[in-house]
């Protein structure tokens, strides 16, 4: 038994129980990079490990503006009104990098902070987006110890963090906005590979001919891209700020969970996204011990004066330091 005073076993049935004070804390624990608090996370985690993994995890990206906050607002009360339990979690790469935000801002969800029955995390605002992928991770598993049914991982549509939340959630929708070159905007960047479905968000007023049309051509574009796979991402219109679209978005959710948990889908994208997580921490470990060597990082600056004189091929070069591990 550790003697640092930390009662994992306590701390879990707390978070069991439904302890928001709890979870908040657990999660903070999760995010810290003292090595105490990693030490303590992880024999938490193993506590509340057979208690996860009982939630639908959702995930929803779009560009700045697009309404995202609006609409996991929206979606959240629409959740709750349905009786369910939501908890919002964020990753920010801004934030990772410079400490500022572009979304997982609390403030902007008054409405759903106000209930009793969601829980919502800003982004971690430290680390790489690797680091602050498997923080979001493990504070998933967190909130499935705490029973939340629904958790929903907002993340920006700029860089790597669409696919990186894609990884880890069951479902992944992409909001979109009509018009301004969006519909090709969308194909160009590949995110119509990885959706799951693509809700058009301020389809309301005068945009509502837009959004309609938008649809369609996001609908066309997708039976050509993905109209082989056994789920084809269905395409909607929804207005967050009016809260329409909510039950159709939810609907749609619930067929795609069947669909894919009677055909063995959903067990093996979870299974495979956890060797995938795997993997990464691995990758990382790895790279960061190994570059920490004293002799690694001597050998390192030598190699990479020889690479700039031309003397020596990266391959070469790779060579070398790789044979610092010996064997
Ligand atoms: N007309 C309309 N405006 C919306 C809708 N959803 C969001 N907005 C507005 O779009 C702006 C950006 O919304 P926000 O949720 O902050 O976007 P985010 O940056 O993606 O989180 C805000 O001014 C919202 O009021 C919608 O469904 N219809
Ligand atoms: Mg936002």
């Amino acid at each position: 038994m550790p003697t640092d005073g930390f009662d994992a076993v306590q701390l879990a049935d707390r978070i069991r129980s439904g302890e928001r004070r709890a979870l908040a804390k657990a999660i903070t624990l999760v995010e810290s990079t003292l090595s105490l608090h990693q030490d303590q996370a992880q024999r938490l985690l193993e506590e509340i490990l057979p208690d996860s993994g009982n939630s639908v995890r959702l995930g929803i990206t779009g560009v700045p503006g697009v309404g995202k906050s609006t609409f996991v607002e929206a979606f959240g009360l629409y959740l709750l009104r349905e009786g369910k339990s939501v908890a919002v979690l964020a990753v920010d790469p801004t934030s990772a990098k410079t400490g500022g935000s572009i979304l997982g801002d609390k403030t902007r969800m008054p409405r759903l902070c106000a209930e009793s029955r969601a829980f919502i995390r800003p982004s971690p605002s430290r680390g790489s987006l690797g680091g602050v992928a498997s923080q979001t991770r493990e504070a998933m598993l967190l909130c499935e110890a705490a029973g939340y049914d629904v958790l929903i991982t907002e993340t920006v549509g700029v860089g790597q963090s669409e696919v990186t939340v894609s990884s880890m959630v069951d479902f992944f929708l992409v909001l979109m906005l009509a018009g301004a070159g969006d519909e090709l905007q969308g194909i160009k960047r590949g995110i119509m590979e990885f959706a799951d479905a693509i809700a058009i968000n301020k389809a309301d007023g005068e945009n509502v001919t837009a959004a309609k049309r938008a649809q369609a051509e996001y609908r066309g574009a997708l039976r050509l891209l993905r109209g082989h796979d056994s789920w084809v991402p269905p395409v909607h219109c929804v207005s967050a700020i009016e809260e329409r679209g909510m039950a159709e978005v939810w609907a749609m959710i619930g067929n795609h969970r069947s669909q894919l948990t009677e055909s063995g889908e959903l067990a093996a994208k979870r299974r495979s996204q956890q060797d995938a997580w795997f993997w990464a921490m691995v990758e990382d470990g790895l790279k960061r011990r190994f570059l920490g060597r004293e002799d690694v990082k001597q050998l390192l600056r030598g190699l990479s004066s020889e690479m700039s004189a031309s003397q020596i091929t990266p391959s070469q070069a790779a060579r070398r330091l790789l044979e610092l591990l010996g064997g």
